[in-house]
């Protein structure tokens, strides 16, 4: 049997997203499946490596109750972070460089001593060195934003750009800090980090097992992304955003007018 044409599929994406246009969804039409899924986003990472990005991190997406019923998908995912889609703290962005992009409130972990392999679950106060605020852009290549759940995979779980606060010291009480998304000075979202699968530090635990199925370990130095405590917000042009993270602080983005 022939299976998907994975590397055909990820050229859509990746020209879908290179030329901010959107496309329709395909993964029912080639027959993708979750594996298969994964796969293509592979096939784009490795597009982005090709023309010189290099691989930074990896993120974790519909880890809150909030972003599944956003999107109507409710598995957990993960996707790659390279260092092109990083925009520095207060840094602007183009909106016409994206789809529709959305913005939503994250936490980040900078990671440090990974288990070996067969260590089935990370020490937290070895795995992460520093935390900190962040924003993610996403922006899914399907028209209208609607997507199943191989369409978000194959798409590099909707990545777009990312922002990253001042690291901090991990505090007490990571499991349930408020976040607030504020859009030019107004409160946009609010939530707690409890949101993010009842305690951020599971967000790693899930990531280290779900990227390990497919072959893929975290490393040392690389940036993590435990998802979206609160749904997104579309981002208009002009508009100033922050997330807030109780004892964390600000990860701020401008959107040039
Ligand atoms: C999928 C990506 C979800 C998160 O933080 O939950 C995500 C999407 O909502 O398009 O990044
Ligand atoms: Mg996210």
């Amino acid at each position: 049997m022939i299976g998907p044409d994975i590397t055909g599929i990820a050229g859509k994406l990746g020209a879908a997203a290179d030329t901010a246009t959107a496309i329709p969804q395909l993964a029912a039409e080639t027959g993708l499946d979750v594996d298969t899924a994964y796969a293509v986003q592979t096939a784009l990472l490795q597009r982005r490596l090709d023309r010189g990005e290099r691989l930074v991190g990896l993120k974790m997406g519909l880890t809150s109750k909030a972003k599944m019923a956003q999107v109507g998908v409710d598995e957990v995912i993960w996707g790659r972070l390279t260092d092109v889609m990083r925009v520095p703290d207060g840094g602007t962005v183009s909106v016409g460089d994206f789809i529709h992009p959305r913005v939503e409130p994250e936490v980040a972990f900078l990671l440090d001593r990974l288990p070996e392999p067969g260590e089935p679950v990370a020490d937290f106060a070895d795995a992460v060195r520093a935390v900190a605020p962040a924003i993610e852009l996403i922006d899914s290549r399907y028209a209208n934003f609607t997507f199943s759940l191989p369409d978000v995979i194959a798409d590099n779980t909707s990545a777009g750009a990312f922002v990253i606060g001042p690291w901090c010291p991990v505090p007490d009480g990571l499991d349930n800090l408020g976040v607030l998304l504020e859009i030019d000075g107004r409160t946009a979202q609010v939530g707690s980090t409890a949101a993010i699968l009842g305690d951020p530090r599971r967000a790693l635990d899930e990531g280290i097992r779900l990227a390990g199925r497919h072959g893929v370990r975290l490393h040392q130095g690389w940036i993590f992304l435990a998802g979206a405590a609160t749904a997104a917000v579309p981002l208009r042009p002009g508009a100033h955003v922050r997330a807030v993270v109780e004892k964390l602080g600000t990860a701020s983005l401008k959107a040039a007018a």
